[in-house]
């Protein structure tokens, strides 16, 4: 029999999961490289942006796990309700279970004690491994996620790793960063705006064929419905902040163009899912972010980019090249339609005035909404 590490890599494997999402813990560092050497793998940022992008992945027809530290699964908890238990969305989450067994870090032990009493209290299946003997209890957490569409946590002791042999880490192999220069030369202007929301998606929606579009919580949602429903269209439910992770996982696991409608308070929520997205550079996916300096969802209570912060500035600090800024109709359906016509990561900033129309809520479940697009990128 092989080391834990080498046997978590097999039943990976056996269960044909085809992307991990991984965020590193000291118990787990010889099963990273692993993930790293046999699967496709995100490295993310933060762990709940990894519940969006393995939720777009999963949508497009791939089959997404997660690697973590326990501590993750405190930043994740939302996003599991809002949008994997309430679109019957599976997802099993291989998590390094911190603070319970020989743990030298204070800070480790509340969280890592009262995890199973939260996730028990939060509906979320998971499975206990405390020793190597139990690992074939992986094989059963994975179908469980797949066969019943839940996420499902796999709760890894570091016993199980304690006698391992396997020594695929080593320090000998760090990456050091080479001397680099930065030139980032940007000189920008924020016309004052024309438009509301609603009118930059009505510029929006007569360009789409047959290309993903994934609308940011809210009001967005119902604009997009409005304007133009279609089996295409992704409403969001909940897990605000992660509607470009969504959209990342799509255009990594389709062929087809997949656009963004996201806003700037969602954006500021997770600016770092911009890194993310340009680390993986998809060359079919364009975020469109509607930015009326509010959260219009919710009141239009004034955000950072009303005054001072430059989103367009956000998204190539974060490392995308390709970005524009516009403001009028016609800026917004031109810089669509290049994004549209060219295979090239695109970020398109769009300057509005906050306001929302009266569009109605859209009279569909999130079940029925999910299950609808699934259908339609099977076609
Ligand atoms: C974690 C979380 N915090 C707060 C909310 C409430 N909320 C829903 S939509 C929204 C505003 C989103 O603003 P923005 O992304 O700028 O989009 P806009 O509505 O302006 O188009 C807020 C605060 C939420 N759903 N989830």
């Amino acid at each position: 029999m092989g080391s834990p590490e080498e046997s978590v890599i097999e039943i990976l494997q056996q269960n044909e999961i085809d992307m991990v999402a991984t965020l590193p813990c000291d118990r787990i560092k010889n099963l990273l490289p692993l993930i790293t050497n046999n699967f496709f793998e995100i490295p993310l940022t933060r762990e709940e942006n990894g519940i969006g992008i393995c939720a777009g992945a999963y949508m497009a027809g791939g089959k997404p796990a997660m690697v973590i530290q326990s501590t993750g699964l405190g930043n994740m908890i939302n996003a599991l309700e809002s949008l994997n238990i309430t679109c019957n969305i599976p997802l099993p989450i291989l998590a390094s279970w911190r603070g319970v067994y020989k743990e030298g870090i204070e800070a480790q032990k509340p969280l890592g004690e009262h995890l199973p009493g939260i996730l028990d209290g939060a509906g979320i299946v998971y499975t206990i491994i405390d020793d190597p003997d139990k690992l074939y209890q992986l094989d059963y957490g994975i179908l469980d996620a797949y066969e019943n569409m839940r996420p499902h946590v796999i709760l890894f002791s570091p016993k199980v790793w304690e006698g391992s042999t396997c020594t695929t880490w080593s320090e000998k192999e760090l990456v050091v960063p080479e001397e680099r220069s930065l030139d980032i030369t940007f000189k920008s202007t924020i016309q004052k705006p024309q438009m509301i929301r609603f009118d930059a998606i009505a510029a929006i929606t007569p360009l789409l064929d047959d290309e993903i579009v994934v609308a940011n919580i809210g009001v967005p949602c119902k604009e997009l419905y409005a304007l133009r429903d279609r089996d295409l269209n992704y409403y969001m439910f909940g897990s605000m902040g992660l509607v470009s992770s969504i959209g990342l996982g799509l255009a990594l696991k389709s062929e087809r163009k997949v656009v963004v409608l996201d806003g700037d308070g969602s954006l500021l929520m997770n600016p770092n899912a911009l890194v993310e997205i340009a680390r993986m550079d998809p060359s079919n996916l364009t975020i469109v972010a509607l930015d009326n300096g509010a959260y219009g969802s919710t009141g239009s209570q004034e955000t950072v980019t009303a005054k001072f912060l430059d989103l367009e500035l956000l998204a190539r600090g974060c490392g995308i090249e390709n970005t524009v800024k516009v403001h009028t109709k016609e800026g917004v359906e031109n810089a669509v339609s290049n994004a549209l016509g060219t295979d090239r990561l695109t970020f398109i900033h769009v300057v509005l005035k906050p306001g929302n129309s009266d569009s109605p809520n859209i009279p569909l479940s999130p079940v029925e909404v999910t299950e609808r697009f699934m259908d339609a990128l099977r076609c």
